[in-house]
């Protein structure tokens, strides 16, 4: 498809209504106050990010997303199968797979899945390392039928996230299309960083052209998420330039990409006081669900070893950002 055509298409949803916006309601039936949460939501020094209990129905979560925000959904009783690295290693243990440096971009190593979730994910010294985009040549549900099936039926607003749901525009794409966008779940498992002042992560800054979701799928992992909205993107880039000497020379865009920085708590301070940005602060724990919009930069820490599950979807309400990121590129 074609941008004019993609835009056709977002336009035709848009004026047939086939989005439905409703406000979210608690479980005994309660509205929590739509307003009281958009006012801390798009409060530019609050920034809560919109978390709903339980359920996301479609109208929820399109009366959130359309504002290009985070979005953090807490299962109930969703998920049911063993994500923990134990039996993720008993699954797939004998696979050899590569890992990375989160803190070193030029680091890989290749090892056994067991040696990796049995010896190292539990390790709290040395570099911070992470298997990412697990598996990598196939489908999670060819891997594993269960996880695949438990996925699919956990993740909120099918609609979006699942890739033969209608409001996927990913789906859409011709068969064989240059950049298709890879729409299949994948398992991401990182280490603990370390928790100081100085520059650690898991997932360093870097914002992406498609829409993701993002599973906590492990009983006892915790990760720290910040993430900025589009809006912050040019202010981001002009810090992280004037910060970072090896960024000078980079367009905003890329020195907030290029996955060469994780923001301490010192530079965070900085860009509320003198830049006047604040981004969504939230941890995530077992079974939380965040969505994360296109072309909003976000950076992860993982408080304990985690093991997630994520995949990439492309809505309607993100396809102007989605433009933009591929501009700045
Ligand atoms: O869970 C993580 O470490 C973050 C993953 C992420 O940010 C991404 O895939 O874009």
């Amino acid at each position: 498809m074609e941008p004019e055509e993609l835009r056709d298409f977002e336009r035709q949803l848009l004026d047939f209504s086939l989005l439905p916006v409703v406000l979210p309601r608690s479980h005994d039936g309660k509205d929590p106050g739509l307003d009281s949460i958009l006012e801390n939501t798009i409060d530019p020094i609050k920034r809560v990010v919109p978390t709903l209990h339980g359920q996301c129905s479609l109208g929820e979560f399109n009366s959130f997303w359309l504002m290009g925000v985070p979005l953090v959904v807490k299962l109930g009783g969703d998920l049911q199968c063993d994500w923990s690295p134990i039996s993720l290693a008993t699954l797939f243990g004998s696979d050899k797979c590569t890992v990375v440096d989160c803190e070193d971009r030029g680091y890989k190593e290749e090892c056994l899945v067991d040696e990796f979730l049995r010896v190292k994910l539990p390790r709290r010294q040395g570099c911070i390392l992470k298997l990412k985009d697990y598996p990598p040549d196939t489908t999670l549900k060819l891997k594993s039928s269960d996880l695949g099936r438990d996925f699919n039926s956990a993740v909120p607003v099918c609609e979006y996230c699942s890739d033969s749901g209608p409001l996927n525009i990913a789906n859409y794409f011709p068969i064989n299309y240059s950049c298709m966008p890879d729409l299949r779940p994948k398992i991401y498992a990182a280490m603990a960083s370390q928790q100081d002042r100085r520059q650690h992560g898991s997932t360093r800054l870097h914002m992406d052209i498609s829409d993701a979701v993002n599973i906590m799928a492990n009983i006892d992992g915790e990760a720290r998420w910040e993430i900025f909205t589009a809006e912050d993107t040019k202010l981001l880039g002009s810090f992280i330039k004037s910060r970072f000497k090896k960024l000078k020379k980079c367009r905003a865009g890329d020195s907030v990409n290029a996955y060469h920085v994780y923001l301490t708590p010192d530079h965070l301070e900085v860009l509320r006081v003198n830049y006047k940005i604040v981004p969504f602060t939230f941890h995530q724990s077992f079974r939380d669900v965040v969505y994360i919009p296109a072309g909003c930069a976000h950076q992860v820490s993982n408080i304990t070893p985690c093991v997630k599950v994520a995949m990439d979807f492309l809505s309607p309400q993100s396809l102007e950002r989605c433009f933009e990121v591929d501009r700045m590129f």
